[in-house]
């Protein structure tokens, strides 16, 4: 079946989404730890094309070097028995009291050196296991007071990112680093909130090809944005190098629910974006089961996600197919979007040339009502009629 995943999908899941013990602000938590070895084999099982972690969730933090050792070993076997991969790490710069004035932008300097020196070891052995994108979700970069100096924040934001690129030029690493914005929440605000102040920032870099974007479907919803348009320019400025799939209800608390489990319709217009551009990264989830489900419900949820996934994928692919929708297109006028606006060999002198009927074109229809209930059709299944 077409929404079976398998492999090829590339299909990933980090260990702390299915690993989430389901603690919260309010409650303790309602499930056991997660073996990360467990969880390569579950997941390969259903057609996962592998895992990413944070340092912390696969070697307890505080480990002495044997135990660490011995973590990693019996984790690269159960990937070598799976076949499966981890094309994505990250370092956990958040978790630990030390990091609640944040990591990189910590007023303390001490604190900024040890998180570069944390995320340095991990990208060590992020690379020893095949990654090849290294995520730095800022959750504790930010504050609860604008008394903090965001400017000078931003400078040493700026510097760490900096060193990081540095230490992966020196040692010759094949890594690409991926921001991941996201508004709020652990801080009240937190740096670089959004696609757009990620993208930017990158452009101060000393090596801005090396970074690129990690955007997750409900750090933008939490803002009130379009992900789909965020999607849109990230793909065209080539700085899409990961992306989180989850859902999300609108600008609220991070429901990191289900892909497609939120705004159903965004979600479908997000697949045939990431199809109709050749998105070839993984397609990585970063969800939590909710916290009412034992075992079964969150395995339950890990493929929840993958075929949700796949049926956005079959929708949209009869969505393109479907005849009525391409007349509609063309009447629509979405063609002519792909045409430049000056021909070849003209310049702004021939702007003055044209003869323009301004009242007709501003009377005519752009027949997107059409086109948006062929997209319902389609996604709702009542497309093929
Ligand atoms: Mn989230």
């Amino acid at each position: 079946m077409a929404t079976t995943p398998t492999p090829a999908d590339k299909f990933t899941f980090g260990l702390w989404t299915v690993g989430w013990q389901a603690r919260d602000p309010f409650g303790d938590a309602t499930r056991a730890p997660l073996d990360p070895v467990r969880t390569v084999n579950e997941l390969a099982q259903r057609g996962a094309y592998g895992v990413t972690f944070h340092d912390d969730d696969l070697i307890p933090f505080g480990s002495n070097d044997s135990d660490r050792d011995a973590h990693i070993a019996r984790f690269k076997k159960a990937l070598d028995e799976t076949g499966m991969k981890v094309p994505m790490a990250t370092t956990n710069l958040f978790s630990h009291p030390v990091f609640k004035d944040g990591a990189l932008t910590s007023n303390n300097r001490d604190i900024r050196r040890y998180a570069l020196r944390k995320t340095m070891r991990n990208i060590d052995l992020a690379v020893e296991l095949g990654t090849e994108i290294y995520v730095c979700w800022g959750g504790r970069e930010g504050a609860e007071t604008d008394v903090k100096d965001a400017y000078v924040a931003l400078e040493r934001y700026r510097e760490g990112f900096n060193i990081l690129a540095q230490y992966v030029i020196d040692n010759g690493y094949n890594i690409k680093f991926a921001i991941e914005p996201k508004p709020n929440e652990p801080r009240g605000d937190i740096l670089l909130p959004t696609i757009g102040h990620a993208m930017s920032f990158i452009n101060s870099l000393e090596h801005p090809e090396m970074v690129g974007i990690n955007p997750e479907v409900g750090h933008e919803q939490m803002s009130n944005l379009n992900f789909v348009h965020g999607i849109a320019q990230a793909l065209w400025q080539e700085k899409l190098f990961h992306i989180d799939l989850n859902g999300q209800h609108g600008p609220k608390f991070d429901q990191d629910l289900v892909f497609g489990h939120g705004d159903l319709k965004s979600a479908f217009f997000l697949v045939d974006l990431l199809e109709r551009y050749n998105y070839k990264g993984p397609k990585h989830f970063d969800y939590k089961p909710f916290r009412t489900e034992d075992d079964a419900g969150v395995w339950q949820s890990a493929t929840s996600n993958m075929e949700t996934y796949l049926m956005l994928k079959e929708r949209a692919k009869t969505f393109r197919a479907d005849s009525r929708v391409q007349a509609a297109i063309e009447a629509s006028g979405l063609n002519e979007l792909a045409v430049p606006t000056l021909a070849s060999g003209e310049t702004w002198k021939d702007l003055a040339k044209d003869s323009f009927d301004v009242e007709a074109a501003g009377k005519r229809g752009y027949g997107y009502e059409v086109l948006d209930q062929l997209a319902m059709e389609h996604l709702m299944g009542f497309g093929a009629k």
